[in-house]
């Protein structure tokens, strides 16, 4: 029977230490191949900058390159968003029902193997192979071996020594020096030429760079002019020009992405304001930019987050950086509909006004086409007075 060991990661980035340990559990069962699965975006929150995930999977395909039995898959970066381990190796065991399963996990996870979703039927479909992160317990590793065994869930220890490797050590020697000898050339070739990890997150020449690829080039070439737009804004009116050019660049980072894996991902937040975001898919983009910032960049500050989720609503009690991220999106230089010359002098002169006359456009488009008008966007409105048009006798 033919083996196949799945080894799942974020592979932030891809590692010697990662290679050495696939390696090594190749050879000690015998596997015909090790599938290395970069996830989306892991299950458990992320704390850290994690590399866009075209990225991390290119780095993976550039590590392997000259390792025959060593294959990369794009099936959970493919599909978005959260990917279970359970639904990954569902998938694996239909296409390939004749083909074992092992499933390469480090010693920390095995310990908590009981609290992965639906970990016994993960049990039914791969056995666990074992790695150790350290210097670990073995008593306490053969009586969780026990207890799962009891349930129906076989594994293997590997007697691997230890790798003194973490990809968070990397991602930190990588920042400070712009190098590091525990990614293979090629790898770090990439990375350099990419500039992954090398920056300050908030660095803003960097965040330009990052943000390219993952938008068309009318969107990126919106997101600089709202940058602009925001930080001229935030000097005139005394906000942190900083944040302001920070939250400009970023505010649609996920406009292009597929709306799928964000809304999942909105949804698993829980932070949502009583939208209905399947009938307001133009509102996706600005909640899942709000957490894909704390995701995926490293970006925490609240001021920042909120006015890129607030940037398409408005709300009640708006901050200055939010009013101005919310009225620089509809004044960049690339913005070109009809009175944009009125916006641009009430921007300058009167932000209220400004508030007012773009709340009154917007609503009266929105109730004309008989979209649904989101609370927050009603409450802005009766915060600047501004009335909801009312269609057949009743607002939408
Ligand atoms: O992302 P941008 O195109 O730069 O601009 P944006 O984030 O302001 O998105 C504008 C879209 O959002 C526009 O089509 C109007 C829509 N929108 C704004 N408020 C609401 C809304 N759509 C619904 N359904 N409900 C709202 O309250
Ligand atoms: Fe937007
Ligand atoms: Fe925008």
């Amino acid at each position: 029977m033919s083996q196949t060991i799945l080894y799942g990661g974020t592979f932030n980035p891809i590692h010697k230490g990662h290679l050495e340990i696939c390696v090594y559990a190749r050879e000690a069962v015998d596997a015909d191949r090790v599938l290395l699965m970069p996830a989306a975006l892991p299950p458990h929150k992320f704390a850290g900058w994690l590399a866009p995930d075209q990225d991390r999977l290119a780095m993976c395909r550039l590590a392997v390159r000259d390792l025959e039995l060593l294959q990369v898959s794009e099936y959970e970066i493919g599909r978005g968003g959260h990917s279970y381990t359970v639904d990954t190796l569902r998938e694996l065991t239909v296409r390939e029902p004749e083909e074992r399963f092992w499933l390469l996990i480090g010693t920390d996870m095995f310990l908590t193997f009981t609290q992965w979703k639906d970990w016994q039927k993960i049990g039914r479909m791969a056995s666990l192979l074992v790695a150790s992160r350290e210097e670990g317990d073995r008593e306490q590793l053969r009586a969780c071996q026990k207890a799962l065994e009891k349930e129906g869930v076989a594994s293997r220890l590997l007697e691997n020594a230890p790798l003194p490797m973490s990809s968070t050590e990397i991602r930190r020697e990588l920042r400070e020096t712009g190098t590091s000898n525990k990614v293979l050339p090629q790898v770090l070739d990439y990375l350099q030429e990419r500039g992954l990890y090398l920056h300050d997150p908030e660095e803003l020449p960097y965040l330009r760079e990052y943000i390219r690829p993952l938008m068309t080039d009318y969107r990126y070439r919106h997101s600089l002019g709202v940058e602009k737009q925001a930080a001229c804004m935030a000097e005139q009116y005394g906000a942190d020009v900083h944040k302001a050019s920070l939250a400009g660049i970023l505010h649609d980072v996920c406009k292009d992405m597929p709306k799928g894996p964000l809304l999942q991902n909105i949804l698993e937040s829980g932070i949502i304001n009583g939208i209905d975001f399947a009938a307001c898919p133009q509102l996706i983009h600005s909640y899942a930019g709000a957490l894909y910032l704390q995701s995926h960049m490293e970006i925490h500050d609240p001021e920042v987050i909120d006015a890129v989720r607030y940037h398409t609503t408005a709300r009640a009690g708006m901050s200055l950086l939010e009013t101005i991220i919310y009225l620089a999106d509809l004044t960049s230089e690339d913005r070109e509909y009809g009175d944009v010359g009125v916006m641009r002098r009430l921007c300058q002169e009167d932000l209220r006004g400004a508030m007012i006359h773009t709340l009154t456009h917007t609503v009266g488009e929105l109730s004309k086409r008989g979209k649904p008008i989101c609370p927050d966007t009603r409450e802005a409105c009766k915060e600047y007075g501004v009335e909801i048009p009312t269609v057949n006798g009743g607002a939408i």
